[in-house]
């Protein structure tokens, strides 16, 4: 090796090896209880992960703040439970109620520690719709309400679920699968499978141990279909689900959003479009077209 090549390796060392010494002993987050919060809440989530001991957690995105109650050890009861790590901790995240929904990703810092990043998953409140069989067939899918619809269901039988939804050209959706981060035990291993109007698959997602998502921009008019399935075409009793369908574009400004909920008041038919609950309006609403 050339001298200055080799000097100029050996002051990059050095430059590495002073800088892991300011940031300190390594951490890293793994896992998180429960897999969303929602928007507009304060919500307790435990984070599990190996040699963990933050003081801080922060968000890149404005509107969400978070605080650590509490760290301690963690000893898991299963080779699973022990794969997240050796601490937990308790943080409280509070999100304001104009924080786009989504992946946020947040920064844990400690004292003598180097930081470690995560996402936490921010969800609206939505309506939520019980899956029914037979929907087994593409050309026979369970058919979803406009908008943003939350689908819980079992993949049970001969183990696949097939819902149709209206979306349009322009506007992004995320499709989203809750299984193992609602039992971490489950051999559940879901895949989600997006076709367009004349049923040819645009997009996949595959679980990775997480769960998966499928996230798109829509290049023309719907109906679109999802296909839910296990990656090893298993089913049973406890592969439990919890599906949500978001429009993440078409999203009203806080006006557009005050003026469709009091619309929403004078129709009850759409009501449960803004608000099923009858809460407040969430700037995240469908807008008015
Ligand atoms: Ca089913
Ligand atoms: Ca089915």
């Amino acid at each position: 090796m050339l001298p200055g090549i080799s000097a100029a390796l050996g002051l990059a060392a050095t430059l590495v090896s002073s800088v892991s010494a300011q940031q300190g002993k390594k951490q890293e987050y793994r896992v998180q209880e429960p897999g969303w919060v929602m928007v507009g809440q304060t919500s307790l989530v435990k984070l599990y992960g190996q040699d963990l001991t933050p003081n801080a957690i922060r968000f890149d995105t404005p509107g969400i703040t978070g605080k650590v109650l509490k760290a301690e050890a963690f000893s898991g009861k299963s080779d699973w439970q022990r794969s997240w790590g050796n601490r937990v901790v308790e943080v409280e995240i509070t999100s304001a109620a104009d924080v786009k929904p989504g992946l946020q990703r947040f920064t844990l810092t400690g004292e003598g520690m180097e930081p470690t990043s995560g996402a936490v998953l921010l969800d609206i409140t939505a309506p939520e719709v019980k899956e029914t069989e037979p929907n087994n067939d593409l050309r026979k899918p369970q058919v979803l309400p406009d908008g943003p619809v939350t689908v819980v269901g079992k993949l049970d039988g001969d183990g696949a679920d097939v819902f149709r939804f209206n979306g349009k050209a322009g506007e992004t959706w995320r499709i989203e699968v809750f299984a193992r981060r609602l039992n971490r035990e489950v051999k559940f291993e879901p895949i989600l499978r997006l076709r367009d109007p004349h049923l040819a698959p645009l997009r996949a997602g595959v679980d990775q141990g997480n769960d998966c998502a499928i996230e798109l921009k829509l290049s023309t008019d719907g109906p679109y279909l999802i296909e839910l399935f296990d990656a090893d075409n298993r089913s049973g009793g406890d592969y439990n689900y919890r599906l949500t369908f978001r429009r993440l574009s078409s999203i009203g400004s806080p006006a557009q959003c005050a003026e469709h909920f009091f619309a929403a008041r004078k129709a009850p038919s759409i009501v449960s479009d803004v608000s099923p609950r009858g809460g407040p309006c969430s700037p995240w609403c469908l807008p008015l077209d």
